[in-house]
């Protein structure tokens, strides 16, 4: 009997796998922040009042968790959309609504979920296959070409059974997380296993086609520690770049594996290239995956990757994946405004990386590429009714040339219907993005109104952040121990507050602001010294102590790196983190005519029943009037209305500008 207590004993320390690595900064995770701001609760109040319903509903209307009931035998019929990945939608939609209940805990949501889960659970198959699309005919016959006749073979190119893997567990474990029910988190697990019985070096070899599995199993090992989830990340990320292309996927176009990031070793690539969805899930994977091994090469590859999108793929708005051929990036500097497609998704996976970035180096350069991002680029995929949506987001829309491919309104939902969902699971986890801490050190990198708790040596300290961003620059921190306790409070400051528009000088300021940023402590002013984007405060703290952040708030001129053809001659506006740009109904019906002189002072107000409350800037512009010819060309002065970028296509369609021209060249006339 002692023997085999000490065998048992001997087992369970071979198999408990304790982890020892991850990220050296650690988010507080949204699940212990509360939000009280202005500009973002009424945003995920929107967010689950209508966008999380709406999507919901939508997966149930368009046959998405119809597939799933097919699957699992509840009802007769055959795969019932269009595309295999569909079910993902459902899932993301699980996930936001999870992120959503911490925040508006609801019965009736939480119980509805249970529901979507049991059927979820109905249609996984024995083994733990969960594809909806084969369960219901497994040889495929109704998505002909897409998914083959047998499991796993045409995942490179379209099955997308490991992409729907991926969003399955990250749904699981935010459910996990937001509920303590394991009923989607052991769905999940049993996934993972078969896949990991599948696939690894001496098994089955293949690439996720569509990349988020990393992601995914990077977090259902950090719930399970299990490590084979683990390795079985890494071997999917290994596994790229060896497949030999020529002639074999000629149908595709794609070739060279650029498309899914295939054409290089992941710790090979340094240029972002392909499919800007795939690709942003990819580096947030690697970011994972460095962290939790400590992999050089990996944190090589995505540092270099970062600065190949940020110096010179990424648009003013934080919006990525220039070209709608292959939802692509483009080539350096290739950023097109009038065909620009900038996916939502991809502002999503943006995001994600980004966050990961910082938390790999504690630098606030990848805190305000996510902060362009989340207050530009991805809250103008959803209007302020919560339920339609950009899929890929315009930078211009002009009516004489160019913009026939761009979406020019918003939609209810698509065939295609990633976009939504991945906003609403976005949006829900916002309150993730505010705090972060290493050892003794608070990192305050958002400005969102909220409170949160750390706690160091046994002490708690609650943080209490109060502020009306992004219209105004005044942050107020509360920062209360329990008990007088010495550790440092970091503040990011923007780097858009310190001349910066972008961290990678993509897009820098027109001309140099000579207001800056300021910082008391209890009323007395501190000394600004800034590293890694933080002023650092290390200092004995005690209850009721309150820093005071002040940035400067004026609208400045932004103007792009000159090899960004599209945006040469012409400047952008921005104020604060925010992007502005002209919509033809605020602006006599037209915005291609419009130039934007020099001189012309803008000037900032603050509207309360405009757009649900918003900053608005107006100046003078110069419209452009073109007689006969070309030749004969006029202007008149005209008064010009800037409204944040996020808020455009919520009046219907119209011309929409963000890069207005200097003055008159040959290629600004091209209005009537
Ligand atoms: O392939 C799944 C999703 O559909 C991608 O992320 C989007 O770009 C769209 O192609
Ligand atoms: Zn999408």
């Amino acid at each position: 009997m002692k023997q085999i207590i000490i065998l048992f004993v001997l087992f369970s320390v071979v198999n408990s796998y304790s982890q020892t690595k991850d990220y050296p900064f650690v988010p507080v995770t949204f699940n212990k922040v509360t939000l009280s701001d202005n500009f973002w609760k009424p945003k995920l109040q929107v967010n689950r009042d209508v966008t999380i319903p709406f999507c919901i509903a939508k997966c149930e209307e368009t046959g998405r968790v119809k597939n799933f009931s097919i699957a699992a035998k509840l009802e007769p019929g055959a795969f019932c959309t269009n595309y295999a990945f569909d079910d993902s939608d459902v899932y993301k939609a699980i996930e936001a609504a999870s992120y959503s209940l911490q925040l508006f805990p609801d019965k009736k949501l939480e119980h509805h979920l249970d529901s979507l889960i049991a059927i979820v659970a109905k249609a996984q198959e024995p083994d733990g296959y969960l594809y909806t699309a084969r369960t219901i005919d497994p040889k495929g016959g109704t998505q002909l070409g897409r998914m083959g006749t047998e499991r796993w073979v045409k995942e490179r190119e379209h099955s997308h059974e490991l992409y729907n893997a991926g969003h399955l567990y990250e749904a699981a474990v935010a459910h996990y997380l937001a509920t303590g029910k394991r009923n989607l988190l052991d769905i999940a697990i049993k996934n993972a296993n078969l896949i990991d019985q599948v696939f690894g070096p001496d098994k089955m070899h293949t690439i996720p086609g569509h990349q988020v599995i990393e992601i995914g199993l990077a977090k259902l090992y950090r719930i399970t520690k299990d490590d084979r989830y683990l390795k079985l990340a890494k071997f999917f990320l290994d596994e790229r770049g060896k497949f030999n292309y020529a002639g074999k996927l000629s149908t595709d176009g794609f070739q060279n594996g650029e498309y899914w990031q295939d054409h290089k070793p992941v710790i090979d690539q340094r240029e972002a290239v392909g499919h800007a969805v795939r690709a942003g899930y990819m580096y947030a994977g690697m970011a994972d995956v460095a962290a939790l091994t400590g992999n050089q090469q990996y944190l090589t590859a995505i540092d270099s990757l970062w600065q190949s999108v940020a110096s010179k793929k990424m648009y003013l708005t934080g919006g990525v994946g220039a070209a709608g051929d292959g939802e692509r990036f483009g080539k350096n500097y290739e950023l097109p405004n009038a065909t620009a497609y900038a996916e939502t998704c991809a502002a999503v996976a943006q995001v994600y990386w980004n966050h990961r970035m910082f938390l790999l180096h504690g630098e606030a350069k990848y805190i305000d590429v996510l902060e362009k991002i989340l207050y530009n680029g991805f809250i103008s995929g959803v209007a302020l009714d919560g339920k339609s949506f950009f899929y890929s987001n315009a930078m211009e829309i002009n009516n004489v040339e160019g913009s026939v491919e761009a979406e020019r309104k918003r939609s209810g939902w698509f065939s295609c219907a990633c976009c939504p969902p991945n906003i609403a699971r976005l949006m829900a986890s916002v309150p993730g993005y505010i705090y972060a801490q290493r050892d003794k050190e608070i990192f305050i990198n958002l400005f969102i109104s909220s409170k949160t708790q750390f706690e160091f040596d046994k002490q708690k300290i609650s943080v209490t952040l109060n502020s009306n961003y992004p219209w105004d620059g005044k942050i107020v921190v509360s920062v209360d121990p329990s008990a007088k306790s010495k550790f440092t409070v970091s503040v990011r400051i923007p780097g858009w507050a310190m001349n910066h528009a972008m961290p990678t000088g993509l897009y820098s300021f027109a001309e140099t602001n000579t207001e800056s940023p300021s910082v008391s402590i209890n009323g007395v002013n501190q000394k600004l010294e800034v590293r890694n984007g933080y002023v650092s405060f290390t200092r004995e703290w005690k209850k009721g102590d309150k820093l005071e952040l002040n940035l400067p708030m004026s609208a400045r001129r932004v103007v792009a790196n000159n090899q960004v053809m599209d945006d040469r001659g012409k400047v952008a506006v921005q104020r604060g983190p925010i992007v502005y740009c002209a919509e033809g109904k605020d602006n006599q019906g037209a915005t291609s005519n419009l130039i934007l002189p020099d001189q012309a002072n803008l000037v900032y107000e603050f509207k309360t029943d405009f757009l649900n409350g918003l900053g608005v800037i107006t100046s003078s512009a110069k419209a452009i009037k073109i007689e006969s010819s070309q030749t004969d060309i006029e202007t008149k002065s005209q008064a010009l209305t800037l409204i944040p970028y996020f808020s455009w296509a919520n009046r219907g369609e119209g011309e929409m500008e963000i890069w207005f021209p200097k003055r008159i060249t040959g290629i600004n006339i091209k209005s009537k």
